[in-house]
């Protein structure tokens, strides 16, 4: 599924604004379907969750399906082309309603899903459309949670085992976009290298098949055309190919077309492409050839207000605030990110790891705490096969959508699971396979939680990264420096002496409030979190493995409200508007220098 483009041969509207909103039925009951106008006064921008726009507490807790709806026309001149309702997101299961029709529907929260209305709409003609989300999670979704009915008032509420606070609705873009009737559906490039020459294999995919010519011309950052091809795949060969550095983005443009038999052009479609390869060897990470070594964070998609909403603003100022740093890497930590984020990534130079919203798969963890709870995780009532059914087609959305971004170097395809438990590795082997028969060119890892440590994990093994996430000095060692140091080292140890596999520790941090100081170093305080990071450091520098350092978190998020967290979770190097803590510094200055 190609992300809408404006070319000469297909047009975009934008639905973004604000639509009319409606709280619909509570807990996982189905929907209602939508045949009449939202009776409300109520009016939500798209794009952003719904969850801190309004001052109701009600829709904030909300638990189940709601409403939006607006008017949209489908432009006159479109009569004849094809013409398709796009949702980037609908958090987490989306349903896409024309006048009193149902035309699609969607569970996985952060990807995209479309509806082709060609044949229920004519050319410019209005319509109602409504986008039903609910926000429920269960045993068999992505990520997984449960429902509780409070014992007392009967109020729904939704458990889960992650970090973030549950934010729902439409946090990305809607669009009404058009194509012709006879257009390019998917493509697919992977590059390589061969000396000074670099390589585009590619594959075509067309809406019928076609006697129709498909032409291929790539096209360099100045405009100029340095290869013609043809056919539906192949392989495209530039001499002295500008390679896709971390760094130093280069982008060729591979632009696809449709040729008639009058030589007319019928469709064209243009993938930015980077050239360049991704390896793993013996302890090392490989891009193009030579090891690189990750500095950066873990991400949330996450502002005040918009909740998860994607905002252009926030996203240029991050990235900004990543390049003063000296970062050069980022993981869409806990989901796949707004695909405008992969985009800038590409442009901009920045490594990705990608992650599937697979995070909470561990009963051991409640709200990305370590719980008394010891009910095993991978069980027939917990954990199961309709879940790694619902993995799987997560794993087969993120590939699909992302697998031509040269910035995603490799697949993160959970975070945390309980990799330490019986039936951890008959869950994940499949998974495995599946990242790797979809995509063979990329790396892929999992997160690991510190309680599967390297003598109880399970699955490792079947990984071409080690991603370790640690808290000694927080979680564990609390406030003990020198104690949580000696804990760290014979860990990573532990790791390299069994595994001759590249270690990034993808997080480690300490909550942190922002202007709290503490002569003593005392937790909580901007001195402990850049003597737990300068800790941190010392041991990476020891440990040969170590391959990169993403910190836990680039900025404060907020997290379902509980007794361990206060507005949410603070291990963020910036606030939640961005203010640099004491520990923005300390890394600048390690990152910048090495
Ligand atoms: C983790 C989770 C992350 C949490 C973090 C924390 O291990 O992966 O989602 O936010 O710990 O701060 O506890």
């Amino acid at each position: 599924m190609l992300k809408p483009q404006q070319t000469p041969f297909r047009d975009i509207v934008s639905l973004d604004g604000l639509w009319k909103f409606a709280l619909g039925s509570s807990g996982n009951e189905t929907a209602a379907p939508w045949t009449a106008p939202l009776a409300t006064n109520l009016e939500c921008p798209v794009p952003a969750s719904y969850n801190d726009i309004f001052v109701d507490r009600q829709i904030h807790d909300h638990v189940g399906w709601v409403y939006y709806q607006r008017e949209a026309i489908v432009p006159s001149g479109w009569s004849h082309q094809q013409y398709l309702v796009r949702v980037e997101a609908a958090t987490h299961h989306g349903r896409i309603y024309i006048n009193d029709h149902l035309v699609a529907e969607h569970v996985g929260g952060y990807t995209p899903f479309e509806a082709d209305i060609t044949g229920l709409v004519s050319a410019g003609n209005s319509f109602r459309l409504t986008i039903a989300v609910s926000n429920v999670l269960t045993h068999e979704t992505i990520p997984p949670g449960r429902i509780e009915v409070e014992e007392f008032t009967g109020k729904i509420t939704q458990v889960y085992q992650h970090d973030f606070f549950n934010y729902a609705g439409l946090a990305r873009s809607v669009s009404l976009y058009s194509v012709p009737k006879q257009h390019i559906q998917d493509i697919r490039v992977v590059t390589n290298v061969d000396g000074t020459t670099g390589l585009i294999d590619y594959l075509v995919t067309v809406s019928n098949s076609t006697t129709e010519r498909i032409k291929i011309n790539v096209v360099d950052e100045d405009g100029r055309n340095v290869i013609e091809a043809s056919g539906t795949r192949g392989t495209a060969t530039i001499d002295s190919a500008r390679l896709w550095h971390p760094g130093d983005a280069y982008l060729y443009q591979f632009q696809v077309s449709i040729v008639g038999s009058d030589d007319s052009i019928i469709d064209t479609y243009s993938v930015a492409t980077g050239v360049r390869t991704v390896k793993v060897s013996g302890n090392q990470f490989l891009i193009n050839d030579k090891p690189f070594y990750f500095t950066g964070f873990g991400k949330h998609e996450d502002s005040n207000v918009r909740g998860k909403g994607y905002d252009p603003a926030y996203m240029v100022h991050d990235f900004q605030l990543m390049n003063w740093m000296g970062a050069n890497s980022f993981r869409t930590s806990h989901y796949p990110y707004a695909e405008e984020v992969m985009d800038f990534a590409d442009r901009h130079g920045i490594v990705v790891i990608d992650e599937t919203p697979a995070v909470g798969l561990s009963y051991s963890i409640g709200a990305g705490q370590s719980s008394e709870d010891s009910q095993q995780t991978f069980t027939p009532e917990g954990i199961n096969n309709k879940t790694r059914e619902a993995h799987k087609q997560a794993v087969r959305e993120l590939i699909a959508r992302d697998k031509n971004h040269a910035s995603v170097v490799m697949w993160s395809i959970a975070n945390e699971p309980a990799s330490h438990e019986a039936g951890a590795r008959e869950y994940f082997a499949p998974l495995v396979d599946l990242a790797h028969e979809l995509d063979s060119t990329r790396p892929v890892c999992f997160t690991n939680y510190g309680d599967a440590t390297y003598e109880l994990d399970r699955i490792s093994d079947m990984f071409n990264v080690l991603c370790l996430n640690r808290y000694f000095g927080w979680y564990t060692q609390t406030g003990e420096i020198e104690e949580a140091e000696a804990a760290l080292e014979k860990e990573l140890l532990g790791w390299e002496g069994k595994y001759d596999k590249p270690i990034v520790m993808t997080e480690y941090g300490a909550d942190t409030i922002a202007g709290l100081h503490s002569v003593l170093g005392l937790p909580w305080s901007e001195e402990f979190q850049v003597e737990l990071l300068d800790m941190y450091h010392r041991v990476f520098d020891r440990v040969e493995s170590v391959v990169g350092e993403q910190v836990w978190n680039f900025a404060d998020f907020q997290a379902a409200v509980g007794v361990s967290r206060v507005d949410g979770n603070k291990k963020g190097i910036f606030t939640r508007d961005r203010k640099p803590k004491a520990a923005a510094q300390t890394l600048r200055n390690r990152w910048r220098h090495t």
